[in-house]
């Protein structure tokens, strides 16, 4: 078990306004959703390529990308990214279809599940290159400071993207231009198989962030209002020109790193997590706690969001495949 992983006592319900703490729940209930579902019919074998699952870092994206605007800021995500697409408003269907390898799907099918991209909303791309995203976020983020709209880049990537050199370089570059970028590590605790606590050297990401001059804070990932708390400051500061910060933030992913994947690597982190850590369950209690909403009005997104579900893969179902002819269509693309 990651050494991290601990019961926490139930946060506070954050200041956020009763429809602000509707839609972080439904985001996370519709993530979880989604995974859950594909989880399902992946083992049925009609998906093609590869899916990691993000179930139980739901409170990460969500509570990143709480703070950030379609029109102006983005995010480029992982391998593990359908949680950061659907945090960033990408259309559910169109994801589901993606992933289907259908002509409906965000990227006409030709991506699946690590290209899900959509740029009208800030969303750059998952990523099947781990370390992928800190570059681009660098990128999207120096374009921001040039046009001087308030913009901010958002990059997630894992505890093993957080050792890669292109991750390392990023956080340099962004701190001598003092862009407005924020960059997110979700330390799972493992890449694929290796563990963080044996990979990730001095043990902490978020301590790195000394080294680069800029500040670096560690959160629990199961707590969307600490998540929450943290992004906010640190979007903040990027959007007033305070430059980038490094949030690490300490979660478990549900299912193997790939489906398929047998995890005879891990210990009894899942179940333990499931009982005493969910993010979902500790949304529920705080608010409910707080009488800030009540079990009727999320029981109901929990519905509304299991109807969407259906409907996605049903419809992801009875979409077309592409066609030969479709392999010379979106080789290139001209942004003028
Ligand atoms: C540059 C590169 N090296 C190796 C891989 C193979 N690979 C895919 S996912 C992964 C582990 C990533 O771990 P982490 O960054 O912690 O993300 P997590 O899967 O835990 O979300 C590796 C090594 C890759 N896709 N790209
Ligand atoms: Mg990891």
């Amino acid at each position: 078990m990651t050494d991290f992983l601990r019961t926490s006592e139930v946060p506070p319900a954050g200041g956020l306004d009763g429809p602000a703490l509707l839609g972080a729940y439904r985001t996370m209930r519709t993530i979880r959703g989604f995974e859950e579902r594909l989880h399902e019919e992946f083992a049925t074998g009609d998906i093609p390529g590869f899916v990691h699952l993000y179930a139980g870092e739901e409170a990460s994206a969500a509570g990143v990308c709480a703070h950030l605007d379609d029109e102006r800021d983005v995010i480029a995500s992982t391998h593990r990214g359908h949680g950061h697409c659907i945090a960033k408003n990408v259309d559910v269907k169109a994801m589901m279809a993606e992933i289907y390898g259908r002509t409906t799907g965000s990227c006409h099918g030709k991506g699946g599940s690590m290209h899900i991209a959509d740029l009208a909303k800030g969303m750059l791309g998952a990523n099947g290159i781990v370390g992928g995203g800190p570059p681009l976020v660098c990128g999207a983020a120096l374009a921001a400071k040039v046009r001087g709209d308030g913009g901010v880049g958002v990059a997630f990537f894992g505890d093993g993207g957080s050792n890669q050199g292109t991750t390392l370089e990023s956080l340099n570059l962004a701190s001598v231009w003092r862009l407005p970028a924020v960059f997110v590590a979700e330390n799972n605790g493992y890449a694929e198989a290796t563990s963080a606590s044996w990979s990730v050297g001095g043990g902490s990401i978020a301590a790195r962030a000394a080294a680069f001059g800029m500040p670096g804070v560690t959160v629990d990932g199961f707590d969307f209002f600490a998540v929450h708390e943290a992004a906010g400051e640190a979007v903040a500061r990027a959007r007033h020109g305070g430059g980038p910060t490094l949030i690490e933030v300490q979660l478990t992913r549900y299912y193997g790193h790939f489906e398929g994947d047998q995890q005879t690597y891990r210990g009894g982190e899942v179940p333990h997590a499931r009982a005493e850590l969910d993010c979902l369950l500790r949304f529920r209690a705080a608010v409910v706690g707080a009488g800030q909403l009540t079990d009727r009005q999320l029981d109901a997104v929990d519905t509304e969001v299991a109807a969407l579900i259906d409907e996605a893969v049903a419809e992801a179902k009875a979409a077309p495949l592409p066609t030969r002819a479709d392999l010379e269509t979106d080789v290139y693309i001209s942004y003028n």
